[in-house]
């Protein structure tokens, strides 16, 4: 069936609508009741809901005259609307329309109705509570990545696992110097663990706790959940003490890894996983990020844990005095043998910035602004693994005024609210209302979207506006199942669920269910696996994710793609 997409008034583009109060049963556009149980692919949600003084859309692949919205549990219909918009979405390829159903106000269960069409997936209308659900299970999904422990059932529920990687690592290239880097978070779906994306990770942790206190109030049931600190810090604690162990005693500088020669297979558990470790030499970007990260933490635990913040600060100007004695690029490369992780770099000269920021702010040192100022490239911003340069920013940024250069700041100030109105601009062009470019769904794009959203968080905490939260709410709704696949990518959550996550603790256990909490990288339309190869090729760029273990492109996990949503979802369920 085909219908066109008109508004009641072209020129002020509000559909026209009849909302009825919850208890009136009205007959639907066609007087029938919605097909039963036909639940439409082509009606995309938010798959946990939304909040009720939110804006509320539904985005319909295809073009629609009418919706309609029905209450889940008295199966009557609440809203009868006019679809409104009609948008060529470059990114999926999708023609689409819109169904605004933000007047609805009430809490409950819904479910979207379009005649000719099908139903949508139930969905709720709530309090931000929705949200924080979602946002604890993201923060708990850390928990379930540590090495090094027992995962007990009363912590871990069905989840469980022996101690693993226990024993001590071998230093690469010196055979006899064994060391106890125990602990921290296996990365991903494999069992290596890193020191850039552990920074990463533990830098969004500690900065969703700074700007969303409020959200981390609830305990998550974790071992230090008892403790006088939230629990998020002590996630971020648990990743922040493996780094230290990272830091070479002598030098002050920081291996690049700590990893099996090669990947296990994919359904090893991590205890059963007894191949030698090897901890890889130190590099640049290692170590600046080591020294930006546990200059932040010193900062953060100051009240919490005294001694351990102290810890942070001696380390972090170990690692600023290792970068000053080494100021030339050392890059890491996986040597001819080894094939785990890599997280290579082109310049270590983002990195070294945010060791200056983050050493400036902790510190209020002179010498630390002086780098910053003479080296800073305004601009990027990024907060992924790869580029920190928006990490360097926002420590920047929120330095006190007294020690950060004023005029620097206002620079950047500018260019950080100049690249947040571009996302807001983008999303306004795309069909799914989402802060993203074609170009951009590369290998880990969930982690952009959620990136993006940091930044615009960043902005309205900058300058109060609600069209930065707004869009950054519409990346969450992406995230959750208001996308062109109709799939949300958080294990656990939503009605089209991802099942077979590239992730071998939830390959090897006896549980149906993947470890739940966990982002998934999504789409990749640069095909960079052979399952992605055989089966998405051709598709658009939005569209190139299948939910296939062995897709490790776009169906792994990974703690730096989590603790970037927990930025999200920190603001989601915070109000
Ligand atoms: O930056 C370029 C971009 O300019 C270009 O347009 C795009 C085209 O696709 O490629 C971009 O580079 C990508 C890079 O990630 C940055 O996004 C590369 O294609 C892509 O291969 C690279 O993928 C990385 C992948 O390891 C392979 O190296 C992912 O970012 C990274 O998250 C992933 O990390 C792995 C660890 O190595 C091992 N543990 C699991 C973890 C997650 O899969
Ligand atoms: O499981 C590995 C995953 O963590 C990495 O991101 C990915 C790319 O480096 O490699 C995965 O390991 C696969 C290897 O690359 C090829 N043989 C199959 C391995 C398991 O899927
Ligand atoms: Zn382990």
């Amino acid at each position: 069936m085909t219908a066109s997409c008109t508004s009641k008034n072209q020129s002020d583009n509000t559909p026209a609508s009849t909302s009825v109060s919850a208890n009136t049963v009205v007959a639907s556009a066609t007087g029938q009741q919605p097909e039963a149980g036909i639940i439409s692919q082509d009606i995309h949600i938010n798959q946990i809901g939304y909040k009720i003084d939110d804006k509320k859309i539904a985005v319909i692949k295809g073009v629609y005259k009418s919706f309609e919205v029905f209450d889940a549990e008295t199966g009557k219909a609440v809203l009868v609307k006019e679809t409104g918009g009609k948008v060529s979405d470059e990114s999926s390829g999708d023609t689409v329309c819109y169904a605004d159903f933000s007047e609805l106000k009430a809490s409950g269960s819904y479910f979207i109705s379009v005649e000719g069409l099908g139903k949508s997936y139930d969905f709720k209308i709530g309090e931000s509570t929705l949200f924080s659900k979602v946002n604890d299970a993201l923060v708990k999904a850390l928990y379930y990545q540590r090495c090094g422990i027992v995962l007990d059932s009363k912590y871990a529920g069905e989840y469980i696992h022996g101690s693993c990687h226990t024993g001590k690592a071998i230093l690469y290239g010196n055979e006899e110097v064994q060391l106890d880097v125990g602990g921290g978070w296996h990365d991903a779906g494999d069992y290596g663990r890193y020191v850039v994306p552990a920074a990463v990770t533990a830098a969004d942790l500690m900065l969703a706790y700074e700007f969303y206190p409020q959200s981390f109030t609830s305990p998550l049931n974790i071992p230090e959940s008892s403790n006088n600190i939230p629990d998020i810090l002590d996630e971020a604690k648990y990743g922040l003490e493996w780094l230290l162990k990272m830091q070479d005693e002598k030098s002050g500088g920081v291996y690049h890894k700590v990893t099996s020669r090669n990947f296990p297979d994919i359904a090893v558990m991590p205890d059963i996983d007894v191949d030698d470790l090897f901890i890889m030499p130190v590099s640049t970007t290692a170590t600046a990020d080591f020294a930006a990260v546990t200059a932040m933490a010193s900062r953060i635990f100051k009240d919490f844990d005294p001694d351990f913040s102290k810890k942070c600060l001696a380390a972090a100007v170990k690692a600023w005095n290792w970068l000053e004695a080494n100021k030339s690029f050392i890059a890491f490369k996986n040597p001819q043998d080894v094939s785990s992780g890599e997280y290579g770099d082109s310049s270590g000269d983002d990195e070294r910035a945010w060791a200056a920021a983050e050493l400036l702010r902790a510190t209020g040192i002179k010498k630390y602004n002086e780098y910053f100022k003479a080296n800073y490239q305004t601009g990027g911003f990024g907060l992924g693994w790869q580029n920190v340069s928006g990490f360097a920013a926002i420590a920047y940024l929120f330095a006190d005024t007294e020690t950060a250069d004023s005029g620097k700041a206002d620079e950047i100030r500018k260019a950080w609210l100049e690249k947040a109105d571009m996302f807001v601009s983008t999303a306004q062009k795309n069909g799914y209302l989402l802060a993203m470019h074609k170009m951009e769904y590369n290998w880990g794009s969930n982690m952009n979207v959620a990136n993006h959203a940091m930044h615009m968080l960043i902005a309205d905490k900058l300058s109060n506006s609600e069209k930065y939260t707004e869009s950054a709410a519409d990346c969450a709704h992406y995230l959750l199942g208001r996308n062109t696949l109709n799939q949300s990518y958080i294990t656990g959550y939503g009605s089209q669920k991802v099942m077979q996550p590239h992730h071998r603790p939830s390959a090897g256990d006896s549980v149906k269910d993947p470890v739940p909490g966990l982002l998934v990288g999504g789409p990749d339309s640069a095909l960079e696996d052979d399952s992605a190869r055989a089966s998405l090729s051709g598709k658009a760029p939005a569209q190139c994710y299948i939910d296939d273990i062995t897709s490790f492109s776009t169906n792994e996990v990974a703690t730096y793609w989590n603790s970037a949503a927990i930025f999200v979802f920190s603001y989601m369920g915070s109000n």
